[in-house]
């Protein structure tokens, strides 16, 4: 069904054909993790959710692909914290601004920033820099889902507060953002939307000096209890899904050795289990 939208908002000159390649890409991590919002993704998203909310200029730049997959949601979410919603672009064409703002308006926005890219983010080439003076160029905290390497790193480098959505943990975004969401955007969306309009969101108590200073978000007594961390910790997070994503690896390893194993036939040589031999494993990951 993503798939689907993702193609058909190519055909519609809203996806750019390079957004086809990181689709496929954000995919094969999503397999990794088993197409759920993992609970590290979880912790990053309610994190996520506050620090937008609570910000006195908040952005959500949107691009192709996010705006194909969830307009609803980026209008629900721009909302819910008075984020200014502004179309920024990779491939940047007129067209595309017009056909993804129109997109956007006919999911409700009232507003969509873009259009007008009389700012400048330093460090990038003229049409990749190209941003708005009321959106960009002003915000002090920014939700960048799928956003590319230099731009994130460009934003942080102009003192912005910087969530990003990534399915990918490795990326030089995940790996240069504050809080780096490491889910699919419309999971990602929509569970920051829940943990919003939550009936215990009245409670959440506003950003503290931790999250104002930096990677530190600190949810002291603001989570419901026994199901997050006290603290939210970017890189901890960040290392904490590559080891599911490692383990998930090794359990599918697990299950293709035995169904291997069971296969052998009695008069075959039998084959050493690379499970109880390190050169084995050695000459696997050669
Ligand atoms: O619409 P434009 O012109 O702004 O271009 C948008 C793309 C996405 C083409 C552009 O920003 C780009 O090339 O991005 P990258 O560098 O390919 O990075 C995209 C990242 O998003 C990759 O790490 C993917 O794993 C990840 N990704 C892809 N699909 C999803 C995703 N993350 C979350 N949800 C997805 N559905």
């Amino acid at each position: 069904m993503t798939r689907e939208r993702i193609v058909q908002g190519m055909r519609d000159g809203i996806v750019a054909e390079a957004g086809l390649i990181a689709h496929g890409r954000g995919e094969a991590f999503d397999y990794l993790m088993n197409e759920r919002s993992l609970p590290e993704a979880l912790d990053a998203e309610r994190a996520a959710a506050f620090r937008l909310r609570d910000a006195a200029n908040p952005v959500i730049s949107v691009n192709g692909n996010t705006v194909v997959l969830c307009p609803g949601e980026i209008v629900e979410l721009a909302r819910l914290t008075r984020s200014a919603v502004e179309v920024n672009l990779f491939h940047r064409t007129d067209a595309r601004i017009s056909l993804i703002t129109g997109a956007l308006e006919e999911a409700g926005a009232t507003e969509v920033l873009g259009k007008e890219a009389g700012g400048r983010i330093p460090g990038l080439d003229h049409e990749r820099g190209k941003c708005s003076t009321e959106g960009i160029m002003k915000a002090d905290v920014i939700l960048v889902p799928l956003e590319d390497g230099d731009r994130a790193q460009a934003l942080k480098d102009m003192g912005k507060f910087v969530i990003c959505i990534d399915l990918n943990p490795l990326s030089r975004t995940s790996r240069t953002s504050d809080i780096s969401i490491v889910d699919e955007v419309t999971r990602a969306m929509r569970n920051m939307i829940g943990f919003l309009r939550g009936p215990g969101s009245r409670e959440y108590p506003d950003s503290n000096d931790d999250v104002r200073s930096g990677s530190l978000v600190s949810l002291v007594g603001c989570v419901p209890e026994g199901q997050a961390p006290k603290h939210f910790h970017n890189k901890r997070s960040l290392s904490l899904i590559v080891k599911r994503m490692a383990g998930m690896l090794q359990e599918r390893f697990d299950i293709l050795y035995e169904q291997f194993d069971a296969d052998q036939g009695d008069n075959q040589e039998p084959q050493p289990d690379p499970r109880q031999n390190e050169k084995n494993m050695e000459d696997i990951n050669k």
